[in-house]
C-alpha cells in the first residue's frame, strides 16, 4: 500500500473518515500524523510479529540493552525511511495538499534521555535492526522526558516535558505482560529440608507494566522491540480500604508513591547524589526487565545453565548494575540453584559498557540506602563482596589494593566495581578512553583481569543522521558512487576520488548553502534574528558541561568582538556562532554560562559594526529533532572539550557525516577521527591528554600566569566583571571569573585559550579558499561511514555477544 502512491491516497482518506471522521479538508497536521502513525503500525504489525516468531522457533540468541535513556526523537520520518516508503508518502501526501515536514514536526520528541548515553541506546537499537540481529531495548517509560529549555531574560528555566499528552502513536500498552516488582521489607532466613530459604516479609509490591514500541530496520523485515516499564499500584483499592487497618488516603499516598517510580528522568547532574528515587528507577528497570526476559527464556524448556548461550544482557553504564545482585537473586531463591551455579551463569550473561571518565560520575550508593530498600539484594552484594575480595587476599592481593577494588567501602555500594566484577566483558566507548580506563581509572580491575577489557568506538546511525537529516547530501552521495553505501557505509570511502572535482565541490557547497539558508529560516522565525548565510557556521550543540568548554567558545567570541571594535577595517570572513546546550537544573556554574552567551550574543548581534561579521546564536532546547535541522548546516564543528575528559562524543562524528570540518582536542573519538583525516582535514589545538594527566598529578599550571601573561585573556576576564560592553553581571560573572581564577581553572580553559584563538585564525583562512574547504569536507563525508554505529553494533555482536544476524523472511 505504501509502496504505490495511488493506493496510499485512497487508504489514508479511508483511515482518515473511520478514525476520525473527518474529510482532508477538515483534516488538521495532527491528524495527518496520528493517521500516518497508525498506518505504518498496521503495516508492520506482521512483520513485528513474525519476527518474534521466527526467535521463538529458531531459538536464535537473544540480546537485551538494558539502559535508563533512550534518547529516541521522532519517529516518524525515520520508520518511513527504513520501510522504504519515505517518497511515496511525501509524494502522496503533497498531492493531498500537505507537506510531510510539517506533518513530522507534530510529533513530540521522545526525549527519554540526558545526552551522548542515551542517544548511543537509540542509535545502536537503529542499527541492530537494521543488520537483522535480534536485539531488543529495555528501559523506562517515564512520563516526562528530559525537562524542556526555555530561555527568559538570558537564563535557563526548566519547564516538565509532557511528550505523552497527546497520546504515543508507537506504543502497545501489554497488560497482559506486566510482573511485580518489590521493595522494603524484612528478610526471614529458614533451614527446610537442610536448605537455607530466604523469603522477604512485609515488603511492597508494584506492578511493572510494558509499553512496546516497535524497532523497525531498515530494508528487509526485521522488527525489534523496545520494552518501556512503567509503574502502576498493584493492589487492590477495594480490598486495601476494607482491610479496615488501610484507610483511603493511604490507599492515594501508596499509588501515588509507586506512579512516582516512573515520573521522570533523572536530569545528569555534576552535583547529583544518590536519590532513593533513582535507586528505585534502576532496581525497578532490572527486575522487570529480568523478569521479562527470562519468561521467554523458559519457553525453550531448558536449563538455566544454558541461559548466556541464548541470552546476552547489555548494562549501559553501571546505572541497571542491580541486574547482577537481581539475577543471582532469582536464580537461587527461585529456581533453586546454588550459589557456584548461579555466579557462573550470571557473568557469562552480563557485558557492560563504561561511558566516562570523571570521578564525580562514577555512581556510588548509601549502603543503608541499598539494605533498606533491597534487602534480599543488599545481601548478595555483601556475598559478592565477601567472595571477590576473600578470593583477592587469598590470591596474596595487597589488603591495599583489596580495599581499592572493594565493592562495599566506606559505606558505599560502588557499582561500576559491581558491575566489573560481575560481567564478563567491559567496554569503553573510544580507543583513548578505553586506554585510560585501563591505566589510570580502572586500573586495579585491569590488572586483575585483561581479558575483560575492550574497546567499542561509540558510532551513529547514518540512517537518521545522514539519510534522513540532509536527504540532498544522500541523494548527491547516491547518483556519485550508487546506493551500495547505504547497507555498507565504509563504502562511502568512495567519494574521496570526487575531493578534487570542481563540479563536485560546488554541488557540495550548494547543499551545504541550503542547509544553512533552513536554519537560518528557522532562526528568523524563532527568534528574529537574521544571519547571513555566507557566513561560517560554527557550532557548538551538547550538553553544557565544563569540561567540554562552552566557556573557551564564548571568552573566544568575546575576544573577537573586540578585536573588530579594536580595528573595524580589518576584512575578516563574518562568522555565525551557534550553542545549543541544556544545563543541568543544580548546575550553577553551566547556567551563568548559558546567561553570559547570551549576553554576549545580545551585545554582539545589537551592534551594528560587530554584528556585520559576528553573531552569535544560542538555540532554545537543543534535541535530537533541533540537532538534526542544526547539524547539516554546520561548517565548523567544536570539539573542544578538556583533552582525557570526553570519553567519545558522537555530535563529533555527526558533524563529521555532513561535512562540517572539525576544531578540536585530541580527545575521545577525535582521536580516531584525526587518525583518519590528518592535519589537513581537522584543525587540531590544545593541550594532550597525558599532559593534561601530569598537570593533575604533578602541578605545575597556574591560570594567573596566564592572565598575567596574555593581554587577550586578561581582557575578556576583566570584562566579565568590569563596566564595558558586557556590563554588569558581575555576580554571575564574578563566579566564572573566579572558577578560572581562583580555582586555578579545572578544565585549563586559560591554558587551553590561546592556541585555539591561533586555530580559529587559520580555519578563517582556509575557508577564504572554498574549494579547498569542500575538498576537505569531501574527506570527512568519505571517511565518516568508519563510524557508522553499523559497524559498532557488528563489534559488539562479534566480539561480545556471540550473535550472528538472523533473517526474517516474510510470506
Ligand atoms: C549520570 C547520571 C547521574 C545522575 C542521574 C542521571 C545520570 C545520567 C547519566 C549519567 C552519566 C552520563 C555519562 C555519559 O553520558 N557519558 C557520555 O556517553 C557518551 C556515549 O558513550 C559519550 O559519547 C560521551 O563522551 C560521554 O560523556
Amino acid at each position: 500500500m505504501f509502496n504505490n502512491k495511488e493506493l496510499f491516497k485512497v487508504s489514508f482518506q479511508e483511515q482518515l473518515i473511520s478514525r476520525l471522521g473527518k474529510s482532508m479538508d477538515e483534516a488538521t497536521a495532527g491528524d495527518i500524523y496520528k493517521i500516518l502513525g497508525s498506518l505504518i503500525r498496521e503495516n508492520i504489525g506482521r512483520d513485528w510479529a513474525e519476527s518474534n516468531r521466527i526467535s521463538n522457533i529458531q531459538k536464535e540468541k537473544q540480546v537485551y540493552y538494558f539502559s535508563m535513556e533512550f534518547l529516541i526523537g521522532r519517529l516518524l520520518g525515520n520508520n518511513l525511511l527504513n520501510l522504504g516508503m519515505l517518497n511515496t508518502v511525501r509524494e502522496g501526501l503533497a498531492e493531498l495538499g500537505w507537506d510531510l515536514d510539517e506533518v513530522e514536526a507534530q510529533e513530540p520528541d521522545a526525549g527519554l534521555g540526558n545526552g551522548g548515553l542515551g542517544r548511543l541506546a537509540a542509535c545502536f537499537l537503529d542499527s541492530l535492526a537494521s543488520l537483522q540481529y535480534a536485539g531488543h531495548g529495555c528501559g523506562i517509560r517515564y512520563k516526562y522526558g528530559l525537562f524542556e529549555q526555555k530561555i527568559v531574560d538570558g537564563h535557563q528555566v526548566e519547564l516538565p516535558d509532557d511528550w505523552l499528552q497527546r497520546g504515543n502513536v508507537w506504543e502497545e500498552r501489554r497488560a497482559d505482560k506486566k510482573v511485580e516488582v518489590s521493595f522494603w521489607g524484612r528478610v526471614e532466613v529458614e533451614e527446610q529440608d537442610g536448605k537455607t530459604v530466604f523469603t522477604t516479609v512485609n515488603d511492597e509490591k508494584v506492578w511493572a507494566v510494558p509499553y512496546d514500541v516497535p524497532v523497525i530496520g531498515y530494508g528487509d523485515g526485521r522488527v525489534n522491540t523496545l520494552r518501556l516499564w512503567s509503574a502502576e499500584s498493584a493492589v487492590d483499592p477495594v480490598k486495601m480500604v476494607q482491610d479496615g487497618q488501610n484507610s483511603y488516603y493511604q490507599f492515594l499516598e501508596y499509588s501515588r508513591s509507586v506512579e512516582s517510580i516512573s515520573e521522570f528522568l533523572y536530569p545528569d547532574d555534576s552535583g547529583y547524589e544518590g536519590k532513593l528515587l533513582r535507586l528505585k528507577q534502576q532496581y525497578f528497570l532490572c527486575s522487570a526487565g529480568l523478569q521479562s526476559l527470562l519468561r521467554t527464556f523458559e519457553k525453550l524448556e531448558l536449563p538455566y545453565s544454558e541461559l548466556p548461550e541464548k541470552v546476552s544482557v547489555h548494562i549501559n553504564d553501571t546505572h541497571p548494575t542491580l541486574l547482577i545482585p537481581e539475577l543471582m537473586r532469582i536464580l537461587m531463591d527461585h529456581k533453586g540453584y546454588g550459589w557456584e551455579e548461579a555466579w557462573d551463569i550470571t557473568t557469562r550473561t552480563v557485558s557492560y559498557t563504561n561511558h566516562t571518565l570523571l570521578s564525580e560520575a562514577l555512581e556510588k550508593w548509601p549502603e543503608g540506602m541499598v539494605r533498606e530498600l533491597l534487602p534480599r539484594v543488599y545481601m548478595i552484594i555483601e556475598e559478592i563482596n565477601k567472595r571477590f575480595c576473600g578470593s583477592l587476599l587469598e590470591d596474596g592481593i595487597s589488603q591495599e589494593v583489596v580495599s581499592q577494588v572493594a565493592i562495599l567501602e566506606s559505606g558505599q555500594v560502588k557499582m561500576a566495581h559491581l558491575a566489573i566484577v560481575g560481567s564478563y566483558s567491559v567496554n569503553g566507548v573510544a580507543g583513548l578512553h578505553t586506554e585510560l580506563l585501563k591505566s589510570d581509572v580502572m586500573k586495579p580491575f585491569y590488572e586483575l583481569y585483561p581479558e575483560r577489557f575492550n574497546n567499542k568506538t561509540n558510532g551513529i546511525t547514518h540512517r537518521r543522521w545522514l539519510m534522513h537529516a540532509n536527504p540532498e547530501l544522500s541523494s548527491l552521495i547516491s547518483e556519485s558512487i550508487g546506493t551500495s553505501w547505504i547497507t555498507s557505509p565504509h563504502k562511502l570511502l568512495g567519494l574521496e576520488t570526487f575531493k578534487d572535482d570542481a563540479v563536485f565541490q560546488q554541488k557540495i557547497m550548494d547543499i551545504k548553502r541550503n542547509n544553512k539558508l533552513r536554519l537560518a529560516e528557522y532562526v528568523h522565525q524563532k527568534q528574529g534574528i537574521a544571519v547571513d548565510p555566507d557566513s561560517i557556521f560554527d557550532v557548538q550543540v551538547k550538553r553544557l558541561h565544563g569540561y567540554k568548554r562552552q566557556l573557551m567558545n564564548i571568552l573566544h567570541v568575546m575576544h573577537l568582538y573586540n578585536e573588530i571594535k579594536d580595528n573595524p577595517n580589518v576584512e575578516r570572513v563574518p562568522r555565525t556562532f551557534i550553542f545549543g546546550a541544556k544545563a543541568a537544573p543544580g548546575y550553577y556554574l553551566a547556567k551563568s554560562i548559558i546567561k553570559l552567551i547570551n549576553v554576549v550574543a545580545d551585545v554582539v548581534n545589537k551592534d551594528p559594526q560587530a554584528s556585520q561579521q559576528l553573531k552569535v546564536l544560542f538555540l532554545e532546547n537543543y534535541s535530537v529533532s533541533l540537532a538534526e535541522k542544526i547539524i547539516p548546516a554546520a561548517n565548523v564543528s567544536e570539539q573542544i572539550s578538556t583533552a582525557g575528559k570526553e570519553a567519545s562524543g558522537t555530535g563529533n562524528m555527526k558533524f563529521m557525516m555532513n561535512g562540517a570540518l572539525t576544531i578540536g582536542t585530541l580527545d575521545g573519538a577525535n582521536v580516531e577521527m584525526f587518525d583518519m583525516l590528518g592535519n589537513d582535514n581537522m584543525f587540531l589545538f590544545g593541550l594532550r591528554s597525558e599532559e593534561v594527566l601530569d598537570y593533575y598529578r604533578y602541578g605545575g599550571y597556574l591560570s594567573r600566569d596566564m592572565y598575567s601573561q596574555h593581554e587577550e585573556i586578561r581582557r575578556v576576564l576583566d570584562q566579565l566583571i568590569s563596566e564595558g560592553p558586557f556590563c554588569c553581571h558581575e555576580r554571575e560573572f564574578g563566579l566564572i571569573r573566579q572558577s578560572l581564577l581562583d580555582h586555578n581553572d579545572e578544565f585549563f580553559v586559560l591554558r587551553d585559550f590561546m592556541d585555539y584563538a591561533a586555530k580559529q585564525k587559520v580555519i578563517e583562512q582556509a575557508y577564504i579558499n572554498s574549494q579547498a574547504w569542500a575538498s576537505k569536507s569531501i574527506v570527512n563525508i568519505a571517511h565518516s561511514g568508519h563510524f557508522s554505529s553499523d559497524c559498532t553494533i557488528n563489534r559488539y555482536a562479534s566480539e561480545i555477544w556471540d550473535v550472528a544476524p538472523v533473517k526474517v523472511e516474510i510470506y
